[in-house]
């Protein structure tokens, strides 16, 4: 066989993830006696640069990616020793790691694995790595790149520790400083004085070519679609169909285009109840209903700040706190420092207080063994008087206690890299585990359903900064028929259902709102405030949310006022937008206060 056929056949294997006929494709190479720097120069390499653009652009999401990243491990295995022995240097070495404090690695760990496919030799530190230790590792292991990963802006600054300490220990002149992760940006690399940003995991190997002055490509890239690849500085398928029972229905949808005339039932005497009811349905509430999220940092740092917030914007919503006659087992707090065992029996360990934590230990380890699982059936105890009685003792808008996160609890239980693998292929097991889950999730929203509350309540994160996570279709075969029940049990005894999801949305609120969602909370601004007003306004409730990763924390008071106006100008429409917003660790209370004043300003 030609090497143009060969290497474009293992490419095309390793970017469809079939990881075992990676590594008998390679055998079977190496046994004819191909060099292994020509496998990986020829295939590897260019097959990774091509998972790489897909996912940049979309075509490919992370299972797909992981996929694709499993396979070419599997090849390198066979080859990496081989190359040593040879004496054949890797590109270039890289020690990487995500920052103190956090412990986001999804998006490090792709660019682990996009290194590695591309040549490197990659030495990954894991989360939570302290300057110290990104210091030692570089020397070491005689690093040429320190990568750097964050997601939180509160811990962006460790970056500049870092790049201190290796200054600090000499290593600083003989390393290369990479940065990257959605909050951060160019300047920032500059002002900390690393060497490149890169904003991809596709351009960090471009980026980490062009620092090591390594040519724009090793190669011709392999199979049919695999073009150009510039450098830049600075179960099986079918079984899916077990999933979830019955197509539901989508919930009764609200007689949304029949509104009454603006200011046709202005009245500023409403309850905030009321209130929050006129703005789901596009009834011409007098002002916008108001929403203050605190987390517990903000809380312990800044209570006369919130009080001030509070008493000058009094808050229209409030939730039921989980009145279950059972005492739920796990004790703690999920926002305590340390391993906290959740109701499900999952540990969750956290760095910071008030931060909810990783998952540490996945519980299913083959998803045939998930009856194991343990289903918290105490919460279904809930007792209604209690229920009934907070209700009628408030005049605001009153939210279940309760929050199916049917994906975050998979991930929980499996770890979040084990079940983007098994979301690839769903095995039967994870589908009929599924089909558990879901259905515990429908006793539990039934019940609440039944009591005095005014809305039910979802959430789950679907968005990085820039894409989804998984490919539209996969969630609207999985995941979209549960929601549309959670939808339909909402509606059929009238009450309202929101939802909240992270990141980059945009593709699928066409579904939610099909699916009869009132309102969503997500990251509007990571998909562009005005073109989600010019799609969805009138379609659906905007239920906030001002920035929390450049604006709250970083915008001077009037920029968040113009922001907080430019939500209003694109999502109020007779109704259709709360003011909702975020106070946690990172947000300046004068923000959150320009916020709520901004809003409050000439009624709705
Ligand atoms: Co977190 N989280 N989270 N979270 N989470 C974010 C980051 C957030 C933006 C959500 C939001 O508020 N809208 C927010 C940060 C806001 C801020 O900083 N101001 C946030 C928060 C607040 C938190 C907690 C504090 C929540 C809480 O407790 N209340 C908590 C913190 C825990 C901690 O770290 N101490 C927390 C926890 C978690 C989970 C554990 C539930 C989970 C992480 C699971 C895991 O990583 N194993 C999680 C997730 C999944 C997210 C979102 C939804 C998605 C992140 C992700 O995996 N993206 C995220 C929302 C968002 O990003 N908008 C959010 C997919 C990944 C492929 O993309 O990581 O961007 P990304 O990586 C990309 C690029 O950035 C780049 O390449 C990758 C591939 O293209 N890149 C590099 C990354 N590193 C690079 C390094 C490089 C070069 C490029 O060179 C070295």
């Amino acid at each position: 066989m030609s090497e143009a056929s060969w290497s474009a056949e293992l490419a095309d294997v390793v970017l469809e993830g079939r990881a075992p006929e990676a590594r008998s494709r390679t055998e079977t190479l190496l046994g004819s006696g191909v060099a292994p720097e020509t496998i990986l120069d020829r295939a590897l390499i260019p097959a990774m640069a091509e998972a790489g653009r897909r996912f940049e652009d979309q075509r490919f999401f992370l299972p797909e990616l992981m996929f694709a990243a499993r396979a070419m491990k599997e090849a390198l295995s066979l080859i990496r020793p081989l190359l040593s022995d040879r004496g054949v240097p890797p590109q270039g070495r890289v020690v990487i790691g995500t920052v103190s404090g956090d412990l986001h690695d999804i998006g490090k760990n792709i660019v682990a694995a996009m290194l590695e496919g591309g040549g490197f030799a990659v030495h990954d530190l894991g989360t939570n790595v302290s300057p110290a230790a990104f210091a030692r590792a570089a020397l070491e292991d005689g690093a040429d790149i320190v990568g750097l990963s964050a997601l939180l802006t509160t811990t962006m600054p460790v970056m500049r520790q870092v790049v201190a300490e290796l200054v600090r220990t000499g290593t600083r002149e003989r390393v290369k400083v990479m940065v990257g992760g959605a909050p951060l940006t160019e300047r920032f690399a500059r002002e900390i004085g690393a060497d490149a940003y890169a904003d991809t995991a596709a351009q960090a190997v471009r980026t980490a070519r062009a620092l090591l002055g390594l040519d724009a490509g090793p190669t011709e890239p392999a199979g049919p679609d695999a073009d150009s690849a510039a450098s830049t500085p600075v179960a099986e398928e079918d079984s899916r169909e077990d999933v979830a029972a019955e197509p539901v229905a989508p919930g009764p949808r609200r007689p949304r285009a029949q509104r009454p005339a603006r200011g046709a039932d202005a009245d500023n005497a409403v309850s905030p109840r009321e209130l929050v009811k006129r703005t789901l349905d596009f009834r011409t509430p007098p002002r916008l209903p108001r929403q203050i999220w605190v987390l517990p940092r903000a809380h312990a740092r800044y209570p006369n700040e919130l009080t001030a917030i509070e008493d000058a914007f009094p808050q229209d919503i409030t939730t039921v706190p989980i009145p279950c006659s059972e005492p739920v087992p796990g004790g703690g707090s999920v926002h305590d420092v340390g391993v906290f065992v959740d109701a499900w029996g999952c540990e969750l360990e956290s760095l910071q207080d008030g931060d909810i934590g990783q998952a540490k230990r996945p519980q299913v380890h083959d998803w045939a063994e998930a009856d194991k699982v343990r289903f918290p059936r105490e919460r279904l105890a809930i007792d209604e008087d209690r229920v009934h009685a907070f209700c009628a003792g408030t005049d605001r808008f009153v939210m279940a206690g309760t929050c199916p996160r049917p994906f975050e609890r998979l991930q929980l239980l499996r770890g979040s890299e084990s079940l983007y693998l098994d979301l690839n292929r769903p095995p039967a097991g994870l589908l009929s585990f599924m089909e558990r889950l879901h259905a515990f999730y429908v006793e539990e929203l039934e019940l609440w359903a039944r009591t005095d509350v005014d809305a039910l309540v979802f959430m789950d994160d679907w968005g990085s900064e820039r894409s989804l996570l998984v490919a539209p279709e996969l969630w609207r075969e999985l995941f979209k028929p549960m929601y549309a029940e959670y939808v339909s049990i909402a509606h059929a005894h009238g009450k309202h259902i929101f939802m909240h999801s992270d990141g980059w949305i945009t593709e699928i609120i066409p579904d939610l709102v099909e699916i009869g969602l009132d309102a969503l909370n997500s990251q509007v601004f990571c998909m562009g405030v005005e073109e989600l007003g010019r799609r969805f306004a009138g379609e659906i409730t905007f239920w906030g949310e001002p920035d929390r990763q450049q604006l709250l924390p970083g915008a001077t008071p009037a920029e968040i006022a113009d922001a907080a106006r430019s939500m209003r100008a694109a999502f109020h429409r007779s109704g259709g937008f709360i003011a909702q917003c975020e106070f946690g660790p990172g947000a300046r209370p004068e923000n959150v206060q320009a916020y709520f004043a901004a809003l409050a300003e000439g009624g709705a």
